[in-house]
């Protein structure tokens, strides 16, 4: 697939590093917020081996305070011209709001990543207009109430809908097919339950298909299952990341490139082995 200025190949599990630039990120407390510190963490993050850099100035963790327009181009758009200019690296922007997608991508983003699938108005056109790849994740509800009591009639048969029903509104707004990833959108109006039995059927993404995109790292679903705080979910967040490349998933959205790195590169080469 053609990220902006840089093709990569997806048979091979890719890492996407994760840069927060919002005062009060999921799991990093806001730690990146400073410039400084952002630039040294994409370097090391591509040191590790990351081939996407996602950039957020939205916090979507549940019951985060929205985010105003001026605000999220005023974090963003410095950061993607940054690393671009310093850095030989993918820049993914995840965003919802069409400025800040035109921006990105006049600055040398290469693919869009949106946990609202492009609904918000005006989303469809500006990313059609950029000619990047999207990943369309799968949100039940908003950032505000999505985890009040989430509930589904047939959950796999639900996401899948939607995500189809947003690939034709895609295609039908000039964006190619083959420029579509999907995310079944891990923790976003879903129970312990619903992720890890969307985890589990992650071929049924694939069959769509698409490449498939997972977002788990450090998140509830890791801290529900081992009960440990968001400082000690590397391990589980490597099992489910584990589980789901051995299901097909090909890009990992990941706060820990290296560990993930090294454990896909073995993973892989086992998986392609051929000794006759
Ligand atoms: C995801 C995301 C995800 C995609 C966030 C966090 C919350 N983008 N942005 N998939 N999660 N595509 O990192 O904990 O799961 S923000």
């Amino acid at each position: 697939m053609v990220f902006g200025d840089k093709s990569l190949d997806l048979s091979l599990p890719r890492v996407m590093g994760i840069l927060n630039v919002t005062p009060d990120s999921f799991s990093d407390g806001g730690k990146h917020n400073n410039f400084d510190d952002a630039m040294r963490q994409v370097e090391r993050m591509i040191e590790d081996g990351a081939d996407f850099i996602d950039v957020g100035g939205e916090s979507t963790r549940p019951g985060a305070a929205i985010v105003g327009e001026q605000e999220e181009l005023d974090r963003v758009l410095p950061v993607v011209e940054a690393i671009k200019q310093r850095f030989d690296t993918i820049v993914s922007v995840d965003t919802s709001t069409p400025s800040v997608i035109t921006g990105s991508a006049n600055l040398g983003a290469g693919l869009i990543n949106d946990v609202r699938a492009l609904e918000r108005d005006g989303a469809l056109v500006a990313t059609a207009a950029t000619g990047l790849p999207v990943c369309l994740m799968h949100m039940r509800g908003t950032p505000q109430n999505m985890q009040d009591s989430p509930s589904y009639e047939d959950l796999v048969e639900d996401v899948e809908q939607y995500l189809l029903a947003r690939i034709e509104a895609c295609v039908a707004a000039g964006i190619k097919k083959d420029n579509i990833i999907l995310d079944p959108g891990i923790g976003f109006g879903k129970t312990l339950v619903h992720n890890t039995t969307l985890l589990k059927h992650t071929e049924r993404l694939l069959n769509l298909g698409h490449e498939v995109l997972i977002g788990v790292s450090r998140k509830t679903m890791i801290g529900d299952i081992l009960g440990v705080p968001v400082s000690e979910r590397l391990y589980g967040t490597m099992g489910a990341n584990a589980s789901t490349y051995l299901k097909g998933a090909r890009i990992f959205r990941v706060h820990d490139v290296k560990p993930h790195v090294d454990m896909l590169k073995v993973m892989h080469q086992i998986e392609e082995s051929r000794h006759a």
